[in-house]
């Protein structure tokens, strides 16, 4: 049965650009519900960690050094069937190929660079929820 929690970061790119007020706005339009919430930045330690599943892959530097360059909008969403219906609402990695209207289309400027991440799966949306968040922070 699939999940009802997914996880989600708004990039680097989007808080520099000032898009965090309109992207949540998305989100809970689309029925997204905030369980957990917090503004803060990575350190270079930490996003390698992050992506660490990512390690052996060319963009990887890039990616690290990206995702530490500046605050972040970390939150658990819940909602029927998150994960999918997430990945849906933000679009294709890279934002050339999303889908109009999506988040990515909207707001993300390249593949590197690309506004939100949505967890891929129920098993690493709550790995990437643990990774932020304590179960206090959580509602
Ligand atoms: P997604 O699940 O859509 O976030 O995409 P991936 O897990 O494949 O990639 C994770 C992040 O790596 C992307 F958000 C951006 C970065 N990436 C690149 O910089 N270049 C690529 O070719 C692919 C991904």
């Amino acid at each position: 049965m699939a999940g009802n929690r997914t996880f989600t970061m708004i990039k680097p790119d989007a808080v520099r650009n000032g898009h965090i007020g309109d992207i949540l706005a998305q989100m809970c339009k689309a029925g997204f519900r905030i369980v957990a919430m917090k503004y803060t930045k990575l350190s270079a330690e930490k996003a390698g960690e992050f992506y660490a599943v990512h390690k052996e892959r060319p963009f990887y530097g890039e990616l690290v050094e990206f995702m530490s360059s500046g605050p972040i909008v970390a939150a658990i969403l819940e909602k029927d069937n998150a994960v999918a219906d997430f990945r849906t609402l933000i679009g294709a990695t890279n934002p050339a190929e999303a889908a109009p209207g999506t988040i990515r289309a909207l707001y993300a400027t390249s593949i590197g660079e690309n506004a939100v991440h949505g967890a891929d799966s129920d098993e690493n949306a709550l790995i990437e929820g643990n990774f932020h968040f304590a179960g206090t922070e959580m509602f």
